[in-house]
């Protein structure tokens, strides 16, 4: 069954393999997208290179700081140049300064707020922006959030509070582009074992957390995030805009 067949889309975030950018980007292909893909910077562009190589040889594959207004520029205007459309996006960036995850979120420096804010949260208006144009036929714009937005996680801090701010902007965003039939929906996944999530303390005692408490007592796999990203892309979900849908095992119903 192909859902995405003919459909064309761009991918901000792989950075390896256990991106969930990268499992949703392999749904999306095996669904039958055409994808070309974005990544941060010099850094990672080897390993997101032999990644984005078993897609073809002939993949696009564009640098982009989100921060940064000329590399968004670039990006869509590559796009257009390969593709002259686009029917997909998804935006898979977050980050903020390490110390403002281990401390008290009270302490959080204005730099701090301002850098996190900037990746995670207007890079999505941004975006968005860029891509409105080129989605001449209506599109899906899909973006990454977590329940730290909506409840208090220790040490999530600031990252929480940029979330709120991306899934608050996406429930704007799908007011203004509704009326061309561009809907812009967040997936809020469960805890995923991930290059952001190395090295956060106490992280694998929060996934046997999740293990033990959610209805489903288990965590959630990256094909799953893959299947909803499928979902949300398709004209299944051609009625749902401005939606968080939680992908967490059932972890964000319970009360205690
Ligand atoms: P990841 O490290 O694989 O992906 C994060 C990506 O953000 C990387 O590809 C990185 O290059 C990119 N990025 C950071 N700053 C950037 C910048 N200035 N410009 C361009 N790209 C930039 O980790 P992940 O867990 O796959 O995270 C992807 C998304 O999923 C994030 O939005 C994250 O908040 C969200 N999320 C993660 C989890 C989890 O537990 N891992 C749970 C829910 C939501
Ligand atoms: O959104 C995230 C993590 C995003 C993230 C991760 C890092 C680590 C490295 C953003 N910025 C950075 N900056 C770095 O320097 N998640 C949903 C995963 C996550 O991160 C947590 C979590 C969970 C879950 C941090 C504290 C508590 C829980």
């Amino acid at each position: 069954m192909s859902l995405l067949a003919g459909k064309i889309g761009v991918v901000f975030g792989v950075a390896n393999k256990r991106s969930i950018a990268w499992a949703i980007a392999q749904a999306w292909q095996k669904a039958g997208a055409t994808l070309a893909f974005t990544y941060q910077g010099e850094r990672l562009k080897e390993n997101v290179e032999e990644l984005v190589g078993t897609f073809g040889p002939d993949t696009l594959l564009i640098p982009c700081d989100v921060t940064k207004d000329e590399d968004i520029d670039r990006v869509f205007s590559e796009l257009r140049q390969k593709f002259g459309k686009l029917d997909l996006l998804l935006h898979s960036v977050a980050f903020a300064p390490k110390d403002a995850l281990e401390g008290r979120f009270v302490n959080t420096s204005r730099e701090a707020f301002r850098i996190s804010h900037d990746v995670s949260a207007y890079s999505l208006v941004a975006l968005a922006r860029g891509a409105a144009p080129l989605m001449t036929n209506g599109g899906s714009i899909v973006a990454m959030t977590y329940y730290g937005a909506e409840k208090v996680i220790p040490h999530y801090n600031v990252m929480g509070v940029a979330k709120a701010a991306l899934e608050a902007s996406t429930r704007y965003l799908a007011n203004d582009l509704g009326p061309s039939k561009i809907r812009v929906n967040c997936i809020s996944a469960g805890p995923m074992n991930t290059l952001a999530a190395r090295g956060i303390a106490g992280f694998l005692d929060m996934l046997k957390h999740y293990e033990a408490h959610a209805p489903l007592k288990r965590n959630v796999l990256p094909d799953e995030l893959g299947a909803t990203g499928t979902f949300l892309a398709s004209d299944g979900a051609a009625a749902i805009t401005g939606q968080v849908l939680y992908v967490d095992c059932g972890y964000q119903i319970m009360g205690m």
